[in-house]
């Protein structure tokens, strides 16, 4: 198991998150990457490289033009205004309003948002672009006949669709690296993202395409972020359809239900042809996490890799949420350890 990883994720260190009504310290900050970095060494895993250095191609076929340009811009923007804080968005594009793009960037922040918990920094930018070249390596070292690779982004990216950001997220790095395992020859793959949260940002990404099938297992939407997407009857459009596969889950589901759509999830995979699998691998769904409603323990976690290792793919595992509890680290190594299994 190759381990990709970027000291740059450190440049992401918001210092607010709008929560319960209040500017928190954020549930995603650097500690959690050093708290897996050091488990997974721990583990034995260690082989752990910085990733290459990779421009815009790749991202740029997975989101908008304008809505990069804005990221690597807003900060700077926002400073300029005289504003105190971080950039937080406060207003937005709703049902019936003009989805015409502002100038403003107080506009533009709620034009490109999903979610308003996630403010931007200085620094995030180049942080998110470190998450994303450590997924493209990740794909290269498969591309390459590898049968394992972990790439440890942070900031994560599933929340981030074609010209969104919100839910701690900013580029997606998973649509990204199975676009690159696209580009580099394969004919399908598949992103199978296990995060408590429902991977609505890639969905965006993937729901027209028939070349990549997406799976993601979740909290129901109408109990849980990203609350208006995820449902089971999401399932694709156009040449998408039937490439798109929600499995809601209740509050307090345990390893037996989970694993059972965690099993469903990876034949239709492998009927669907899929030639990689791309996990997005959130730990939140651990029965300790600070923000989640499930209750998966952390021997679940070694379970969970044996399981996705049984497909028989090749698995690039990029890191997404997983909060507060220093297990987050013994859970991420668990899922790699039972991957080599
Ligand atoms: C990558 C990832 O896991 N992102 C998750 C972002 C979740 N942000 C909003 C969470 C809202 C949780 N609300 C808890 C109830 C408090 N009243
Ligand atoms: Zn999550």
């Amino acid at each position: 198991m190759r381990v990709i990883y970027s000291e740059d994720h450190k440049l992401r260190d918001a210092k607010t998150e709008l929560y319960n009504g209040q500017l928190v310290t954020p549930f995603e900050g650097p500690f959690r990457a050093e708290w897996i970095l050091e488990a997974v060494k721990q583990a034995g895993f260690s082989d752990v490289v910085a990733p290459e250095r990779h421009g815009l191609e790749t991202a740029l076929k997975v989101h908008d033009a304008g809505y990069l340009d804005f990221l690597s811009k807003a900060w700077d923007m926002w400073k300029a205004t005289g504003a105190e804080g971080e950039a937080i968005p406060t207003s937005f594009p709703v049902r019936r309003s003009t989805l015409r793009r502002p100038n403003d960037i107080d506009a533009l922040l709620g034009y490109y948002a999903n979610a308003a918990e996630t403010a931007i920094t200085d620094g995030t930018y180049q942080a998110a672009i470190a998450s994303m070249q450590c997924a493209v390596t990740g794909a290269d070292w498969l591309n390459a006949g590898n049968r394992f690779a972990f790439s440890l982004c942070r900031p994560p990216g599933h929340h981030a669709g074609i010209d969104l950001f919100g839910g701690y997220c900013f580029i997606n790095n998973a649509a990204v690296a199975a676009q690159r395992l696209l580009d580099l020859g394969a004919k399908k793959v598949a992103v199978l993202d296990v995060d408590f949260h429902h991977g609505n940002g890639t969905q965006d990404i993937t729901y027209r395409r028939g070349d990549i099938f997406f799976a993601s297992l979740h909290g129901e939407p109408a109990d849980a972020f990203p609350y208006f997407w995820g449902y089971a009857d999401e399932t694709g459009e156009g040449e998408g359809e039937g490439c798109n596969a929600n499995y809601p889950l209740p509050r307090g589901t345990l390893w037996s239900e989970w694993a059972a759509a965690l099993q469903d999830s990876l034949s239709r995979t492998k009927a669907f042809g899929a030639e990689a699998i791309v996990v997005s691998l959130g730990v939140d769904t651990f029965e300790r996490d600070p923000i989640s409603f499930f209750k998966l323990n952390s021997d679940d976690f070694t379970r969970m890799g044996t399981v996705i290792a049984k497909a028989g793919l090749p698995v690039l595992t990029c890191m997404e949420g997983g909060y507060g509890v220093p297990e987050i680290g013994l859970n991420v190594a668990n899922v790699l350890k039972g991957l080599e299994a």
